[in-house]
């Protein structure tokens, strides 16, 4: 079995290790066939799969069945730096082992990152029944078998590292499903339903980007495993970023196309461009929750014992203290009827670092779809809301802001949910447009084509052998 799963992790030579995941695998296998993508098991799909981490070699394109898809176990090789970076250790060796007195927190946050592989599966596997065309669907299996290789990365830890709790836990993320009334996922964007392709392209965009940085700022640990665990994940997770921001691309182009040939969208069964913002404003809003509260103790103990970093922690010209101790982060909050700077001390404060430049990198994306608008010759354009928005999570949840991050009423703020977020009809229009094209090179009528194919294929390719 073990020469089955791809692995740089001499899986061979630990008998122990190959025990529990021998356990665990039919459970997981289980989960695959009946959480995984629905249909589609006998078709031959042209993937991507991690074969090891050789820069350019990683990766080996093939076509292959979902159920044999082979999930494979890496690390990112070792990272210049045999210290610890950042936080209270600093100059200590970097952690091969799990120290004691940070285990609990190290396997809460692992967990944590597990959960979401399993539960973005969950919430996406009808969409292939919709497939704009061949090559999105092969993308959307192509994410979705990544993101079950991810759950195994985090799973390998936990079967490594925690001994009988960590097994436990691994279990439990088969466990848990999205959405589920009484075991739902942990984090809340996980158990939203992602209804349509529209939801799949915003998700990607806004919500696999949180992914980024979480795993991004797990990269820097002390605890060497997880960081080179996370490291290579986001050698795949940039595809899955590609895949939502071309994909709300062309979803713009279409739309902003026929509305220069005065031609109405929905009467043509496209997506208005009102109703992409609303998309927008849902994955965008629900996204900032993930990156926790501004102002966090949790945040400051994962900083200080150099469980989580940030965002590039490592890149001196970055940083000049990695202590962060002596700094603070200002941010702005209306209290008492007039605007104040709430000083956060700056650890406590690495959540609203990390979301400050998630944002930035939502508005550079921005920047690229109201280009395709302008290009395409349209004066209409997109925009990102306040990251102080209908926040349910941290220090702009304490009162009502409004999509530009201005204090409001709590009656125009349900007012400005109910007009800014997709309404049931919205919902219902979109899921009129998705009907399924499996012809090669064909696309459906509410999605401008893809510029270039995937895998050195062209965009035409026939990237699904139906049975
Ligand atoms: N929903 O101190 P606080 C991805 C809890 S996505 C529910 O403010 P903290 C992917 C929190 O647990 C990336 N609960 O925040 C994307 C805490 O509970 P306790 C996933 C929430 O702890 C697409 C309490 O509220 N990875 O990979 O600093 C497809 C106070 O929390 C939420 C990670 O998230 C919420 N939104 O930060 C596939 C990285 N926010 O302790 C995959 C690992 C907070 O009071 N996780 N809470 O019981 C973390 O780093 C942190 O747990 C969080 C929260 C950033 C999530």
């Amino acid at each position: 079995m073990f020469e089955a799963i791809p692995n740089n992790v001499s899986l061979s030579d630990n008998p122990k290790l190959q025990r529990a995941l021998l356990k665990w695998q039919p459970q997981f296998q289980d989960w695959w066939r009946e959480m995984g993508p629905e249909g589609f098991q006998e078709d031959q799909i042209y993937l991507r799969t991690a074969v090891s981490v050789e820069p350019g070699g990683w990766a080996n394109w093939d076509f292959v069945k979902l159920p044999d898809y082979r999930f494979g176990i890496f690390l990112a090789p070792p990272r210049k730096q045999e210290q610890i970076y950042f936080g209270d250790n600093i100059g200590r060796k970097l952690w091969d082992q799990v120290p004691g007195e940070f285990r609990k927190e190290l396997r809460r946050l692992i967990v944590t990152q597990g959960d979401t592989e399993p539960a973005s599966v969950e919430q996406q596997r009808l969409l292939g029944k919709t497939a704009p065309s061949l090559i999105d669907l092969r993308n959307l299996f192509q994410v979705n078998a990544e993101e079950a290789r991810h759950l195994w990365a985090m799973v390998y830890l936990l079967h490594s590292h925690f001994g009988a709790d960590g097994r436990d836990e691994a279990d439990e993320l088969l466990e848990r499903r999205s959405g589920h009334a009484d075991h739902p996922r942990i984090l809340e964007a996980f158990n939203k339903p992602i209804r349509d392709w529209l939801a799949f392209f915003c998700f990607t965009t806004f919500t696999d980007r949180d992914g980024k940085y979480q795993l991004a700022s797990l990269a820097e640990s002390a605890f060497d495993p997880l960081a080179r665990s996370t490291n290579f994940m986001l050698t795949e997770e940039a595809f899955h970023l590609a895949v939502g921001e071309k994909g709300v691309g062309r979803v713009l182009r279409r739309t902003a196309e026929l509305m220069r040939e005065g031609v109405e969208p929905a009467s043509v069964g496209a997506i208005p461009l009102p109703v992409i913002q609303k998309y927008i404003n849902e994955w965008s809003s629900a996204s900032y929750d993930l990156f926790g509260g501004e102002d966090s103790t949790n945040a400051a103990t994962f900083f200080a014992a150099g469980l989580k970093g940030r965002f590039q922690e490592g890149d001196e010209r970055k940083y000049s203290d990695h202590v962060a101790l002596e700094s603070v982060y200002e941010a702005e909050v209306f209290e008492n009827d007039h605007w104040s700077k709430r000083e956060i001390p700056l650890r406590r404060a690495m959540n609203a670092c990390l979301l400050d430049t998630y944002v930035a990198d939502c508005r550079r994306v921005m920047q690229k779809w109201n280009k395709i608008l302008e290009d395409v010759g349209i004066d209409e354009r997109v925009s990102l809301p306040s990251s102080r928005f209908n926040r349910h999570v941290g220090i702009y949840s304490e009162r009502p802001y409004d999509m530009t991050g201005q204090p409001t009423t709590p009656e125009k703020l349900a007012q400005m949910v109910a007009e800014s977020l997709p309404t049931r009809e919205d919902y219902e229009l979109v899921q009129r447009s998705m009907v399924p094209v499996y012809q090669p090179g064909k696309v459906a009528n509410w999605i401008a084509p893809p510029q270039k194919g995937v895998g050195g294929k062209p965009a035409d390719f026939e990237y699904v052998k139906f049975h």
